[in-house]
């Protein structure tokens, strides 16, 4: 039991398997992971797919042609296994020209730099038949006040993202966009730190039906806000493209535990609600495998992310299935929160007129308590 396939759609960066330890105050702990290994491993682990930044695959500064060879051994790892690209991304943040961000640099020729990367790159990815570009700018922030005019920084995104999406449209590709908010880290505050802050921001947009958020459970903890709830809102308003599963425990650095290590009951609630929407998308996990692993430690603790998905995923079934859950949750009225405020026909006339036992209505108790204690013990495998 509990073992994937393909047909649960996981995926994995090449950047979270493959890394390799390094960190502030540590030097690197594993050896170099070759991308077509990557592939083989995810493919017998029962992955759907694999994802990578431009800099994953090619490393920077390879040649035309160790580029085409590295191309080439990769796509016919990809043909050997099976496994999918569903997404893709860029690195716009490890070069020392991005230590003051890519789209929304203070310097002109480096914004047109960090353009020129993503276009050259979408070509890749449209090539190897990816439907999500993920854009995380990480560098794209500030540790200052008056070192960033926060409105040019916007204006500057915004303009971005309208160039790459009428790129997109030319081309004719099949490609939307996933803008990945996290509060910090690198820079000390990032711009759009939030899934909130992204979604008011795709409004702005020339084409904003082609932008979505990829939001990591950890970025959202790291600003101490239930994570849930923010991919409620992004499921609410059709912006769900991608989804960055791992763990974190509390407001601090961003750790990138496997799924499920952390907090658990809100990943309980992410698998939950995930599966009640019916979101369709990769369930792709971007965890870093602690540097106490070697490699074994690596290919364990991937196996786990997966592993820990399906287990919730059986679990908040039986949660729903749960005739005491079901009957819980109409005593604490949560199926009447779907019913419209105002009845069929109804106007403010009738709503007006309406008389209201105030003092009876505020006794009344919720009993979420009871509700959520059923969850805990679903979760906690006493029911
Ligand atoms: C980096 C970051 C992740 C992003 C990746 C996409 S890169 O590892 O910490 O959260 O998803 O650019
Ligand atoms: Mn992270
Ligand atoms: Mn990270
Ligand atoms: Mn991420």
């Amino acid at each position: 039991a509990y073992r994937p396939t393909p047909d649960d759609r996981f995926t994995f960066g090449l950047w979270t398997v493959g890394w390799r330890g390094v960190n502030t105050f540590g030097d690197a702990v594993r050896p170099p992971l070759d991308p077509v290994e990557a592939v083989h491993r995810l493919s017998e682990l029962g992955a759907h797919g694999i994802t990578f930044h431009d800099d994953d695959l090619v490393p920077h500064g390879s040649t035309t042609s160790e580029r085409e060879e590295i191309l080439k051994r990769f796509r016919g790892a990809l043909d050997e296994t099976g496994l999918a690209v569903p997404m893709v991304t860029t690195n716009l943040f490890t070069h020392p020209v991005f230590r003051d961000g890519g789209f929304t640099s203070n310097s002109r020729d480096v914004r047109r730099h960090a353009l020129r990367k993503v276009v050259r790159n979408i070509d890749l990815a449209a090539s190897f038949g990816a439907t999500t570009y993920v854009c995380w700018g990480g560098q794209d922030g500030a540790e200052t006040e008056a070192g960033k005019d926060d409105a040019a920084a916007l204006d500057r995104l915004r303009e971005a993202f309208d160039i790459l999406c009428g790129y997109v449209r030319d081309q004719g590709y099949d490609l939307r966009f996933a803008i990945e908010p996290k509060p910090n880290e690198p820079r000390g505050d990032v711009l759009l730190p939030t899934v909130g802050h992204a979604l008011a921001f795709i409004h702005s947009l020339e084409h904003p039906e082609m932008v979505g958020v990829n939001p990591e459970v950890g970025h959202e903890q790291m600003a101490g806000l239930n994570f849930a709830h923010g991919v409620a809102q992004a499921l609410w308003a059709g912006k769900l493209f991608h989804i960055d599963l791992n763990g974190q425990r509390g407001v601090k650095y961003d750790q990138d535990l496997r799924f499920g290590a952390g907090d658990i009951k809100e990943a309980f609630f992410l698998v939950d609600l995930l599966e009640s929407a019916g979101y369709a998308g990769p369930l792709h996990f971007d965890f870093k495998p602690p540097r106490t692993e070697d490699m074994s430690g690596v290919w364990e603790s991937a196996s786990a992310c997966m592993r820990n998905y399906l287990i919730l995923k059986e679990k908040a079934a039986a949660f729903r299935a749960d005739p005491e859950v079901q009957e819980a949750l109409r005593a604490s009225r949560v199926p009447e929160l779907s019913v419209p405020t105002l009845g069929t026909g109804e106007g403010l006339a009738e709503l007006l007129a309406e008389d209201f036992d105030e003092a009876a209505v505020g006794e009344r108790g919720y009993h979420f308590e009871r509700l959520d204690q059923l969850a805990l013990e679903h979760l906690l495998g006493v029911r």
